[in-house]
């Protein structure tokens, strides 16, 4: 038998032209879309039994979640006791944020009500996720953005996906005050986090990180703006502790077992810490911006129903914290990300945190979450490669600039 007969034992290969004439005279065909029910595939093809989803829900998906749980030599160091730390990188979704997985049910569940046009306000990464989502379910979608203020990469993300995109002369919670006016239209679908499917579907990195740890950690880190995420975490993990996929260890009260949470804020828009309103939020991790979260209330319940903290972290110690994560552990995160792990060295250093670690007990489990990719907010990293000057094109100069 020849190569070439070989060949043909498979099915012809699909041009592109065709499967775009297929898809055009199907209109948008959810079936062929949908995924198989394993992992990579998408958090709702892993997690369908757990989610708001049935037989006539069309799945938007783009594989999101299964995102990596890094075990971290050098930060488990800084703790020291045996302790071990694991960073839940949700950088590398499909969108290069943990939105993502809120996004996909959020979507498909619009999709299921008929919902034709998508609407949200945000820091930057719910709007680069919601565009990116409703470009795959063939909708429209309208980002509602504080000018000025949102990271270069998730601005242009917007735009590559095709939202219609409105920067507003006001900050986020300003925005998200008019998008909930909006969406009292019939035409709009909410797909920030007040939206319950949005956070359904977050829920799932907790199931993730209890099925790869065999168990819920001792300590769930994570930054806190707009407070969706660490209510989402709270719930799976609750779920999951009804369920009994969670086990008592330590805990002699015979409970099965959740995590402290532990929420970090930026310092300068830390209305859950300082328990107020903060009319001007300002930070240098514009994607926590935020001085009125929605689910303030729930984050507050996470934090005391878990014995956990709020705490805050400055500017100075977020920009640190990311260049360390990088420079330590290979891990290059957005400046809101680092904050959880700027709260971890908080947590280990100072008399003023929180939280101290000095006293908890020998081989912890710790997990930070890290919500966003580094690369969606060059610019602060962009100053520091002006540096960077040509040399002459030699093996002898190029040796004299390694100077190693
Ligand atoms: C990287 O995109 O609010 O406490 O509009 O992008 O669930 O709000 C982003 C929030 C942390 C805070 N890290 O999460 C938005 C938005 C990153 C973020 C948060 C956000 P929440």
């Amino acid at each position: 038998m020849s190569a070439r007969d070989g060949q043909d034992a498979y099915p012809p290969v699909k041009t592109l032209g065709t499967i775009l004439a297929e898809v055009s005279n199907l209109g948008y065909n959810f079936a062929l879309m949908r995924s198989v029910p394993e992992r990579g595939r998408g958090v709702i093809a892993r997690y369908r039994d757990l989610l708001p989803v049935n037989d006539k829900t069309p799945i938007v998906s783009l594989g999101e979640g299964d995102t990596p749980l890094i075990h971290c030599p050098r930060l488990s160091e800084r703790i020291g006791r045996g302790c071990d730390v694991f960073v839940k990188n949700e950088g590398v979704n499909p969108t290069g944020s943990f939105k993502d997985r809120g996004m996909t049910v959020a979507v498909s569940k619009a999709i299921e009500r008929g919902a034709r046009t998508l609407i949200c306000a945000s820091t930057g990464n719910t709007s680069a996720s919601a565009a990116a989502y409703a470009a795959r379910a063939g909708i429209s979608c309208v980002v509602i953005l504080p000018g000025g203020k949102i990271a270069t990469g998730k601005l242009l993300q917007a735009f590559a996906y095709g939202a219609k995109i409105v920067a507003i002369d006001g900050n986020f919670d300003d925005a998200l005050r008019i998008v909930r006016e909006l969406g009292e239209r019939s035409d709009f679908s909410i797909v920030n986090s007040i939206n319950p499917d949005r956070i359904a579907g977050q829920k799932t990195a907790a199931f993730e990180i209890v099925d790869e740890i065999g168990n819920a950690p001792d300590f769930h880190l994570l930054p806190v703006g707009n407070a969706g995420n660490i209510t989402a975490y709270w719930a799976g993990y609750g779920e999951y502790q009804a369920r009994q996929r969670t086990f008592p260890e330590r805990q002699s009260n015979g409970s099965t077992k959740v995590p402290a949470m532990i929420g970090f804020q930026a310092a300068g828009a830390a209305p859950i810490f300082y328990n107020q309103i903060i009319q001007k939020p300002e930070t240098i991790a514009s994607a926590i911006r935020i001085g009125n979260p929605a689910s303030w209330k729930q984050a507050r319940a996470a934090i005391a129903e878990s014995h956990g903290a709020i705490d805050i972290v400055s500017d100075e110690e977020i920009i640190a914290a990311q260049t360390w994560l990088a420079r330590y552990e290979g891990i290059f995160v957005e400046p809101a990300s680092a904050a959880a792990i700027a709260g971890l060295f908080k947590c280990c250093d100072s008399s003023e945190a929180a939280y101290s670690f000095k006293e908890i007990p020998e081989q912890s489990r710790i997990v930070c979450t890290v919500t966003g990719h580094g690369l969606k907010d060059p610019d602060i990293i962009m100053q520091r490669m002006r540096e960077l000057k040509p040399v002459p094109a030699t093996v002898n100069d190029v040796q004299r600039a390694i100077d190693l």
